[in-house]
Formats: structure tokens, C-alpha cells, sequence
């Protein structure tokens, strides 16, 4: 089984650019062996208050993340092309999103469309949004709760795959059939594991495991079992408590998660024992 125990060490700021390296095993508290992760990160150029990115998604080879509009402006789709060898990224495109203004939540990516997680009362929705042809006006999902904030797709070979949605009020997360938004199981909730300091917010999904970003106080990244037990948790490093959009990437296991309010991204590389 993944299990992870991180801890983190440090930072050392590079210009924009900030470099942050767990500690090694033995000064991790957990008695489980224990891996050695990197985190690097890297912050937007962005003007008052932020972009107040809300969840992300990664596409294969762009991070893109979605902002709710909570300062007023068109809530917007912003893409970023990070550069491993620099170690910092840039907005490289971005669109509008022409459909309900505001409260576009949470975000993922199916291979196809980038979907939206509509937070509205009293249901929410999942748009879908074509980003070679954003300016079409987008479908979308009617699910039969409110609420709805992180979103992660979940691939299966050969089927349609399903979704998973996090509530930002009641902390419940659903499995959803992607084409229909219906819910798949039972919902479990995640409100004692967080704490009532934190709040749910943005979620990713790899494969195996779901990743929740909450946000509040003292911000944390809970890894859960897609049955909903809880595994692990780590401190999201972030200067201030908003700790909000979190994705997957394949690509060496890393999870990429955003600070939303100093536009601040970081990709954490996951060590599995
Ligand atoms: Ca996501």
C-alpha cells in the first residue's frame, strides 16, 4: 500500500523562486520508514489580493488553475507551463469562463474537457469547458447537492471514469458518474479528520488515493483511500492559511498544490514506501 510520512524541513528563498526540502527520515516523528520528498515552488507575478486560484488540474503538460472570481473580476481558467530546470513557472494562456460568473470552485482535467466545479445552492454543477474553443458556451452537470468545491478526475480504462467532489460546507466527498453527475457509493465525510479550524477545498485524485487540500488554520494536505479512510497528512507550507487547489502529475509523482491568495505554487514529490 502508498504510504507516505512527510515533514517538512525548510526553505530558502531564490529570487521569485523558492526552494523548500524535507528533512530526512530519522527526523520525521512517525516510527514508519519514510520518504524524502522535494518540494519546489515558484509565485505568480499578480496584483492586488491574488488570482485567489481555487483548485488545479494538470493536463500532461500544462498546470492550469481556475479562479473564483471573488474580487470581483471575470472568474478566469489561467494555463502554466512550469520549467523543471528553472523551477518556475509562467502563464502561458487562459480564458474566461462565459458561463454562471463566479463561485467556479473546483477543477480537473478528463483527457478532453477541463471541468469546473460549480459551488452554487441549492445544486451545484460540472461544467464542462473545451479549452481549444473557449468561448462556446459550456454544458454542464447538474448534481443533486450543494456545494460542491475540489474536483479530481478518476481515469478507467476503456469507461467514461468517474469524478470526486468535496463539499465546502457539510465536508462530504463524492464519487460522481462523469457523464451524468450522479453519485457513485456512499459519501464519506472528512469533518473530524480535518478539524473545525480547517475547511475542505481543493482535491486530486491519483489513481489510487485522494488528496484533500484544507484550508483555515495551521493548513494540511490529507491523503485518503478512495473508500475514505484517512491515511496520511502532511503541513501545507504556505506564508498565509490558504492552502486551497491541489492536482496530480503522473510524471515522477508529484503534487502540485496553490496558495491562493499569494498566487504561489508548489509540487511536492511523493515518496511511496
Ligand atoms: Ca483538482
Amino acid at each position: 500500500m502508498k504510504k507516505i510520512s512527510l515533514y517538512l524541513a525548510g526553505a530558502a528563498l531564490a529570487g521569485a523562486a523558492v526552494f523548500c526540502f524535507f528533512a530526512p527520515a530519522f527526523l520525521a516523528e512517525k516510527a514508519e520508514a519514510v520518504s524524502i520528498g522535494e518540494v519546489t515552488s515558484f509565485q505568480l507575478p499578480y496584483g492586488a489580493g491574488g488570482r485567489m486560484c481555487q483548485d488545479l488540474a494538470w493536463d500532461g503538460t500544462y498546470l492550469w488553475c481556475v479562479d473564483s472570481d471573488t474580487h470581483g473580476d471575470v472568474p478566469e481558467i489561467i494555463k502554466i507551463y512550469y520549467d523543471e530546470v528553472a523551477g518556475t513557472g509562467t502563464v502561458v494562456g487562459g480564458f474566461e469562463i462565459i458561463a454562471e460568473p463566479e463561485l467556479h470552485k473546483g477543477l480537473a482535467w478528463d483527457g478532453t474537457y477541463l471541468l469546473t466545479a460549480w459551488g452554487g445552492w441549492p445544486k451545484g454543477r460540472i461544467y464542462e469547458i473545451d479549452p481549444g474553443n473557449p468561448g462556446a458556451e459550456p454544458s454542464f452537470i447538474e448534481l443533486d447537492f450543494p456545494f460542491p468545491y475540489g474536483l479530481a478526475f478518476h481515469y478507467v480504462p476503456g469507461g467514461a471514469g468517474y469524478l470526486w467532489t468535496v463539499t465546502n460546507d457539510a465536508g462530504y466527498v463524492y464519487q460522481l458518474n462523469r457523464d451524468n453527475g450522479t453519485t457513485v457509493g456512499t459519501p464519506f465525510n472528512v469533518t473530524a479528520d480535518i478539524g473545525a479550524e480547517r475547511k475542505p477545498a481543493g482535491l486530486a485524485f491519483d489513481g489510487e488515493y485522494l488528496w484533500l487540500a484544507a484550508f483555515g488554520k495551521n493548513d494540511r494536505i490529507f491523503q485518503y483511500t478512495a473508500g475514505g479512510s484517512l491515511v496520511d497528512s502532511f503541513p501545507a507550507y504556505t506564508n498565509q492559511p490558504h492552502a486551497t487547489g491541489v492536482t496530480w502529475d503522473d510524471d515522477g509523482d508529484y503534487l502540485w498544490y496553490v496558495d491562493c491568495c499569494t498566487d504561489t505554487f508548489y509540487r511536492i514529490k511523493i515518496l511511496f514506501e
